[in-house]
């Protein structure tokens, strides 16, 4: 019977997609806690129209997790007494902004559980060390759509850190080998240069890993760099998994239908980054 089940899951891992929804997307980056509860309703419904349930979604901190660990300055880790309430208060509107997320697919009858990486990631200089991932595996067997976030993790060198939605994205896309990751951000896909500041950015509808590497320097930070970095490391985490042959793809959530079409493998415009 487990036998079975083993099996089901490992085939059920090979058409897994990752889909990551940017805090630029769910969140008003310009007002703190601002939660864009419009677009989560309608992310939520773009979802539940897939039907799909060989889905891992991760979701970023926007206005709720980034302000936080920016004024408690908790990426470098433990450094004073007055940062441990940082930690507390951060993974907590980080708790907050996954709720909404959360109502949104639940109430809509979209079978998701929530699992908070600070109680099952420990990093080690930022980088994930260990990773407690059973329950995500289970969830995953059971037919029940694992929600992941940005989060403040404990950290065997630093005490604490930042651990940005990212990094979760390409470590579990590796680890399951999945089919895909979908990268939904505020914007079109990957520009030349930050489309926000430059209007004549051009959008790159195609690239290899190779293409990639050659522009990597160039393409550029956030126009409002955040904790984690802002578009520059996005696509530095997503290297090793462009690597290991897993495409990605980097989309517009914002209009509609966009993810959707993204999750379905139909045509939509944004930017697929492939490994040749
Ligand atoms: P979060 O980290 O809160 O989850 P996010 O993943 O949605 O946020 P950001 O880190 O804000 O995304 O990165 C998206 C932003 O990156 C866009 O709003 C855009 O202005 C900016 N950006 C900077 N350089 C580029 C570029 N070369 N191509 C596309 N967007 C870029
Ligand atoms: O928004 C960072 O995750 P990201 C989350 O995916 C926090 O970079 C707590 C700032």
């Amino acid at each position: 019977m487990l036998k079975k089940q083993m099996k089901v899951l490992e085939l059920s891992r090979n058409e897994l997609v990752v889909l990551k929804i940017g805090g630029s997307v769910i969140t008003d980056k310009d007002r703190e806690l601002g939660a864009r509860t419009d677009v989560i309703s309608r992310i939520a419904d773009e979802i539940y129209e897939t039907g799909l349930r060989n889905l891992v979604i991760i979701h970023g901190g926007g206005s709720f997790g980034h302000p936080f660990a920016q004024k408690y300055l908790l990426k470098d880790g433990f450094r004073s007494e007055e940062q441990v309430i940082g930690f507390a208060e951060t993974h907590h509107v980080m708790t907050v902004l996954n709720g909404l997320f959360m109502d949104a697919l639940i109430w809509r009858g979209i079978p998701a559980v929530s699992i908070p990486p600070s109680s099952c990631v420990v990093t080690r200089n930022g980088r994930i060390q260990y990773f407690e991932d059973a329950p995500l595996l289970r969830s995953l067997e059971i037919g029940i759509i694992p929600v992941l976030y940005g989060d403040v993790v404990f950290d065997s060198k630093l005490g604490f850190t930042v651990l940005s939605g990212d990094q979760i994205v390409s470590y579990i896309a590796q680890k399951l080998k999945a089919s895909r990751i979908i990268i939904g951000v505020d914007v079109d896909g990957l520009y030349d240069d930050d489309p926000k500041v430059n209007p004549k950015a051009k959008l790159f509808n195609h690239l290899t890993l190779q293409e990639l590497t050659k522009i990597k320097c160039s393409i550029g930070c956030s126009s409002t760099p955040d904790v984690t970095g802002g578009m520059a490391s996005k696509i530095s985490e997503l290297l090793p998994a462009i690597e290991q042959g897993i495409p990605v793809i980097i989309v517009n959530a914002v209009k509609p239908k966009t993810i959707y079409k993204a999750i379905k493998g139909e045509r939509v415009e944004g930017t697929i980054i492939e490994k040749e």
